[in-house]
């Protein structure tokens, strides 16, 4: 069977290479340098398992920069936030779908994999493949992704998958395609539904997080530790509160709520959640300022502009993602109010303040702000950093170092979502 697969990034090239264990696999993107860079055998890709799968099944995989007709063709463009309306910007997915229509025959099989609000494939992909194809004899899906950045491959594998066909007969062709690379169950359903789903987990996961960040606000103001606090609840079998931080990154959790919102403006509870893990920023932001007039107050005052040392700024742990990441509004704020900003993140090389060496990132601080849970960070020697600062104040906003490790080392120490003194 011969497959094309439209859009190769952080879904669609992994959702390829996975294919191409099976079929013959044509990727397609707009992005000449990466075509190119694909067929010579180059791929950049963070995850090991994805580079490896690459190297497997190169044989099998060949990217151009149009589709080509195939038996079976995915749609994995990008949808993101339109920030005038507020809503999804569908035109990569329309795009994709008119350049499958010049191409599609007959019988085959097209199937959504981007994420998109309910109606996208029954409303939008359907007439417009009907349109450009001047068929209606063909099979439609949708089949949303939900595999986790940083563990692609066994996610995507492993994961139960939603099919869901505008029609019995596409719901059965999509669900024997992915039958061909899923190990996990396959839940049939139809295609506004999947779309629903899809939205319903990213957005369970944001209100989530806002309410660990009001639950760690508030814990600031009563005096006591958040942290414990959720742990404790989460000992409850009906509780699960997620962990409070800087504020919510990434591509899928800060758009994908907004999607199921703009179909019923009336809902406040989504944009509230929103709000509310935006607002972290500010908050992050306070803490330093906080940390630093208490420090500066204890010792003499300070005439020139106090720096501030960012550890991470990619949006999650492990990873060197920064889309969407609070690091930037977070480094914003603080230059607005009069503070020099570095960065060290051993896993990003380029952001609005680049990144530098740990001892030149360090050096003469005066405060140093975790807003990444990378692993690497527990390996940080609190005496070694210490030395090199000139002020040794450190706001962990994930509650991710050993507080009292760093306080030994004589730093003054804020943990976010922890109000004890
Ligand atoms: N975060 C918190 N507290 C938490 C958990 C996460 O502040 O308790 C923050 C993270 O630091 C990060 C952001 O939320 O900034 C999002 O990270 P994440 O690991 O929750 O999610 P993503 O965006 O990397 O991936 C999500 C996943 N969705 C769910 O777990 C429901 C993934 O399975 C989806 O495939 C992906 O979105 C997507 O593509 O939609």
């Amino acid at each position: 069977m011969r497959l094309c697969v439209v859009g190769l990034g952080h879904v669609g090239l992994p959702l390829a290479l996975l294919f191409a264990r099976e079929h013959t696999v044509v990727g397609v993107d707009v992005d000449e340098q990466l075509v190119a860079a694909l067929n010579r055998g180059e791929l950049s890709a963070e995850e090991p398992a994805i580079r490896a799968l690459f190297e497997r099944v190169r044989a099998d995989f060949t990217a151009r920069t149009a589709p080509v007709p195939a038996d079976a063709y995915l749609l994995a463009t990008p949808t993101p936030l339109d920030p005038e309306a507020n809503a999804a910007d569908l035109s990569a997915v329309i795009a994709a779908t008119e350049s499958v229509g010049e191409v599609l025959s007959p019988g085959d099989l097209a199937v959504l994999v981007s994420t998109v609000p309910p109606g996208t494939t029954d409303e939008l992909v359907a007439p417009l493949l009907a349109r450009t194809a001047d068929t209606d004899d063909f099979l439609l899906a949708h089949c949303p992704e939900r595999a986790l950045p940083g563990n692609t491959l066994a996610e995507m594998t492993a994961n139960s998958r939603l099919v869901g066909g505008v029609d019995a007969a596409s719901t059965a062709a999509a669900s024997d395609l992915f039958g061909a690379v899923a190990e996990g169950p396959i839940h049939e359903t139809t295609a506004r539904l999947a779309e629903f789903v899809k939205l319903t987990e990213n957005t369970y996961r944001d209100v989530n997080i806002a309410l660990a960040n009001e639950l760690a606000t508030v814990a600031e103001r009563v005096g006591v530790d958040g942290h414990r606090a959720i742990d404790l609840a989460n000992e409850h079998p009906r509780v699960a509160v997620h962990r409070p931080g800087p504020g919510v990154g990434g591509h899928c959790i800060t758009i994908d709520p907004l999607f199921l919102a703009q179909s019923a403006p009336s809902t406040r509870l989504i944009s509230t959640a929103r709000a509310v893990n935006d607002g972290m920023a500010h908050h992050a932001a306070g803490l330093v300022r906080e940390t630093l007039r208490d420090a500066f107050a204890a010792s003499m005052p300070v005439d020139r502009r106090p720096t501030v040392t960012l550890l991470g700024v990619a949006y999650k742990g492990d990873v060197s993602d920064t889309r969407e990441t609070p690091a930037l509004p977070i480094t914003r704020l603080l230059q607005s109010a009069g503070y020099e900003v570095r960065v060290y993140d051993p896993h990003v090389e380029s952001f609005a303040v680049d990144p530098v060496a740990l001892a030149e990132a360090v050096t003469d601080s005066d405060c140093l702000l975790l807003v990444t849970d990378h692993a690497a960070f527990h390996d940080l020697d609190p005496t070694e950093v210490g030395e090199a600062m000139a002020t040794r104040t450190l706001v962990d906003t994930r509650n991710h170092l050993d507080a009292d490790r760093w306080r030994e080392a004589g730093f003054s120490v804020r943990v976010l979502g922890d109000g004890r003194d």
